[in-house]
């Protein structure tokens, strides 16, 4: 599609801007879907009447080296077509303001992978690394001028502006140190075995680096439904939250619409109108002016721009809630996967990763390997041990209990170990984690492989090249490397002289003769 000057685009006669309406001041990037019927109607009907580029295969064939690795055309477009190219030019100029140094996964919706040396840094991680995952554009709102709605199922429907939410005479306030983990987090390992869901989100391919930690500054949902709203009516069963951002699915248009059962927002700070992430103001790019933080859920239920809150008694029709995030079971297929068949992800399992050494990382060392990486568990349950197995899974060393960074109810523990190591050339470095409720992980990606792509919790397995100094003939070898000037790594590379004399070799031999004597 070639885009025209918004101008002078029309529908029927009426231009686009004037269908499509960024109505609120001070809103910039806010269309409003949810309630407007003919007006997501008449955008489906536009959409309909345009050609879009095609998605580009990215399971089958491998990942391109770039950064961006994706660019998602096809999402520019639709915005573009709506009249909101505006929002496409914003997200990338948060991006470049916010967001410089990350592994970005795709351009736009922008999706953006934490560094793996970032992780690690700290257990806290600092907002310029934390990760990124959108599925549409960055809204730019004034926090001036913010308010959300909240209605449905509560005894006084009301509108809160951002100012009184922040004023600690009004509502109670809440730090709360949470790890939000996308549930696609390691999903490259089961696109790698076997591809799955790719027809029309694109499956950010996460490695490790889709979580992060922070401690989240705001007022438990659960005090403002009683202090603003009189509470909530009896058949309220589920709280529904809207963002701001435009979703496209399958040419239809919405608004990011999630749920969380009360039950959950009754737990007080494990539901959290939020503004400040670590002590600074929300970065627009993670859902400033306001979003939720949902401990030990799904990240995909933290939404971000939240501008409407509504009491149901059922969960969220939005596509997020109800078409996505789902768990099949394994063998049905690709043309049977009903939305039906799929239950619904909402509590994080534990999982965990090993982020250096990097898998199929060489060596060197004197008889132990040093790992890091986190571990991470949902609903509540801490992490209590951390295991590294150096063989596959059959010997497992467990880290030290101040080797790991502190529990807490909602966050991740990070962990460093020092296993000893004796053997050489390719071993299987394996971690396994068990969490307070004394759940752990299934053993192999196939354990709990997942057509959605979601949910890959199996232990994280990287390989590793071992050359140990501690033998002396490894010793003798590097040595003679040095003095050649030449690198041990690549492995595959040709030695440039042979490892064994003709007198060393007969010698051998005369102990030990190739055949038997008679
Ligand atoms: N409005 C809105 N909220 C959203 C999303 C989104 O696309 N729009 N993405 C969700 C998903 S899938 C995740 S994993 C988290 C990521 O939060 P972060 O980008 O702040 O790391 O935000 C969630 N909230
Ligand atoms: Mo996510």
């Amino acid at each position: 599609m070639t885009v025209k000057d918004e101008q002078e685009e029309t529908f029927r006669g009426v231009p686009i801007k004037q269908l499509f309406p960024e109505e609120r001041l001070g809103w910039k990037g806010f269309v409003e879907w949810e309630g407007n019927d003919e007006r997501k109607a008449m955008a489906s009907e536009f959409l309909k009447t345009k050609q879009f580029t095609p998605i580009p295969e990215f399971q089958q064939d491998p990942l391109p080296k770039t950064n961006p690795i994706l660019i998602g055309h096809r999402w520019k477009e639709y915005h573009e077509a709506l009249g909101l190219k505006s929002i496409v030019d914003y997200s990338w100029e948060m991006v470049q303001t916010e967001k410089e140094d990350m592994l970005h996964v795709l351009d736009f919706p922008y999706n953006g992978e934490t560094r793996f040396n970032h992780v690690m840094e700290d257990k806290l991680t600092d907002n310029k690394y934390h990760f990124i995952r959108n599925h549409g554009g960055v809204p730019d709102i004034d926090p001036e001028a913010f308010y959300f709605d909240v209605g449905g199922l509560v005894k006084n429907p009301t509108r809160i502006y951002l100012s009184d939410l922040k004023d600690p005479e009004q509502f109670p306030q809440e730090e709360v140190t949470v790890t939000i983990q996308c549930s696609g987090t390691r999903r490259v390992e089961q696109i790698a075995l076997y591809p799955g869901d790719g027809d029309e989100l694109i499956n950010a391919p996460w490695g490790e680096g889709a979580i992060g930690t922070a401690v989240y500054r705001g007022v438990p949902l659960k005090k403002v439904l009683k202090k603003a709203c009189g509470g909530v009516l009896p058949e309220c069963k589920h709280l529904e939250f809207i963002g701001a951002d435009t979703y496209f699915k399958k040419l239809e248009v919405y608004n990011y619409a999630v749920s969380v059962p009360y039950r959950k927002v009754r737990q007080n700070e494990e539901v959290l109108l939020a503004w400040e992430m670590n002590g600074k103001p929300l970065p627009k790019i993670h859902g400033g002016p306001l979003r939720l933080v949902v401990t030990g859920y799904i990240g995909a239920r933290s939404c971000k721009w939240v501008y409407k809150i509504n009491a149901l008694s059922v969960p969220s029709y939005g596509p997020v809630q109800r078409q996505e995030y789902l768990y099949y079971s394994q063998q049905i297929g690709k043309h049977n996967t009903l939305v039906s068949n799929g239950f619904s992800i909402q509590q994080m399992p534990v999982s965990s990763a090993i982020m250096s050494p990097r898998d199929r990382d060489v060596i060197i060392h004197d008889g132990s390997i040093k790992l890091q990486g986190w571990s991470y568990s949902g609903g509540g349950n801490w992490v209590e041990r951390v295991e590294i197995s150096p063989d596959g899974g059959h010997v497992w060393y467990a880290c030290a209990p101040e080797d790991m960074t502190e529990k807490h109810y909602h966050a991740w523990r990070l962990w460093k170990i020092e296993v000893p190591v004796d053997a050489e050339g390719w071993l299987e470095f394996v971690v396994r984690t068990w969490d307070s409720s004394n759940n752990t992980e299934p053993t192999f990606i196939r354990s709990a492989w997942n057509w959605d792509l979601h949910v890959t919790s199996s232990c994280h397995r990287i390989k590793l090249y071992s050359v140990n100094r501690t033998r002396p003939l490894t010793q003798l070898r590097l040595k003679q490397l040095a003095e050649r000037g030449e690198t041990f790594t690549p492995i595959s590379k040709p030695l440039e002289f042979a490892l064994e004399s003709r007198e060393s070799y007969d010698a051998a031999f005369a102990k030990n003769p190739r055949e038997p004597l008679n």
